[in-house]
């Protein structure tokens, strides 16, 4: 058993992964925070590099053997450096989650108070949710985006920070889609003495290809996930002043974390070999021109693009207009063989579960190879389901024809028994 294929030792698993990879196949996959890492990347996250335990960090490892842990992690670290022009990267966070909390417990008392956009204004569970570690530990004001025109308001965030004296401000988005003004969030740190953390997990891809404005010269801490425009493994990075350095490494481990997980540490090495490419800014390229064409398509036909459109890799629709909730979008667009998910949108009068906007975003399909002529395909397919509300006719041919575009652009065909 133990030099077996995983199909002959436990085939339940074996059907599982399988049948997922069919449904990446088969799918139209437009969640703005998935994509499709290379071959290479998968490689390495599945190599026996998470058999050792590697606790510490380059050269001061609490384990014996760590020769190859050292020079896998020290490449990442510096690859990090150089593709961001940072100053120190603790490449060993588990989740973006893990990466803000090791910002916030280095820096920050229980009870502090911190600022940082809302979930249905943009920003992220751990930036300040009830429901989440960071809601519960902190004060928290959260920023809202402005209700005209749905933008940051950077005149409001000043008079607030200034009203509430934050130690960090968060700022960064998971569905905010225009450009974020890193300068002016730093000016208004330094008028209140506060910290300022840029979680750029959704931008960290564009940001690398110059396509997107660094935080990195203006903020104390930058954090980031690897696996979404970066098209790496499943993690994140922490970027940040050489001063904050020891704080932030000693925070990670022993602080939050345990033993570093090598083979995910291994795989973020390679994608940010990968990032280093003019491939991969020509890939960056395309997602933001496939971006701008879906959201200006989209709104051609109709539907109403958050903001009015996108600088990035993705956009939310607010579906008001169109009498259905996000939910009701999300599950007749997987019907019909699109998937993308249900979001709030600022000032959304609906709950998370139900929601009335969807958030759609273009790294995976440009992965793919997808280009302009896809994307207004792609915006009449979605246009025909929502307005016919999913019906059945609709649904069947819609998932027809999106099965014949998917053809034309095959992924992982090197994966298969
Ligand atoms: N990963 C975030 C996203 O989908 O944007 C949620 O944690």
């Amino acid at each position: 058993m133990y030099l077996s294929s995983l199909k002959k030792v436990d085939i339940e698993i074996y059907e599982a992964i399988k049948q997922e990879l069919e449904r990446q196949k088969n799918n139209l996959e437009l969640i703005a925070s998935e994509n499709f890492p290379s071959l290479a990347v998968l490689e390495a996250q599945g190599s026996i590099m998470g058999n050792k335990y590697a606790e510490g960090y380059p050269s001061k490892r609490y384990y014996g053997g760590c020769q190859y842990m050292d020079v896998v992690e020290t490449i990442a670290i510096e690859r990090a450096k150089l593709l961001f022009h940072a100053e120190h990267a603790n490449v060993q966070p588990h989740s973006g989650t893990q990466a803000n909390m090791a910002v916030y417990f280095a820096v920050l008392n229980p009870g502090d108070t911190i600022m940082g956009m809302h979930l249905s204004h943009g920003g992220h569970l751990s930036h300040g949710h009830p429901a989440s570690f960071s809601g519960r530990y902190y004060k928290v004001v959260p920023i809202n985006v402005r209700k005209k025109d749905q933008l940051i308001d950077y005149k409001e965030i000043e008079k607030l920070a200034k009203k509430y004296k934050p130690k960090l401000i968060v700022a960064g988005s998971s569905s905010y889609s225009r450009v974020i003004d890193w300068e002016k969030f730093r000016e208004i740190c330094d008028m209140v003495d506060a910290y300022l953390l840029a979680d750029v997990a959704h931008y960290a891809g564009l940001i690398a290809a110059g396509l997107y404005p660094s935080p990195v010269p203006y903020a104390d801490f930058v954090t980031f996930t690897t696996h979404k425009t970066m098209r790496g493994p499943r993690g994140a990075i922490i970027l940040c002043k050489k001063k904050y350095a020891h704080l932030i490494d000693r925070m990670v481990f022993p602080g939050i974390q345990g033993g570093p997980m090598m083979h995910t540490i291994a795989a973020k090495a390679v994608a940010l070999k990968e990032a280093m490419t003019e491939e991969f800014k020509l890939y960056q390229a395309n997602v933001l021109a496939n971006a701008r064409i879906l959201a200006e398509e989209l709104a051609k036909r109709g539907f109403k693009i958050v903001s009015g459109h996108t600088d990035c890799h993705m956009f939310l629709i607010d579906l008001t207009n169109f009498k259905i909730t996000g939910a009701e979008a999300q599950n007749i667009l997987e019907a019909a063989g699109i998937t993308v998910n249900k979001n709030s949108i600022p000032y959304d009068p609906k709950p998370p579960a139900e929601t009335s906007g969807i958030r759609i975003g273009t790294p995976a399909v440009t992965t793919r190879g997808m280009r302009q002529k896809e994307m207004v395909i792609i915006a009449e397919l979605i246009d025909k389901v929502i307005r016919s509300r999913g019906s059945k006719n609709v649904v069947s041919l819609v998932k027809n024809r999106v099965k014949a575009l998917l053809e034309k652009f095959p992924l992982y065909k090197e994966l298969s028994d």
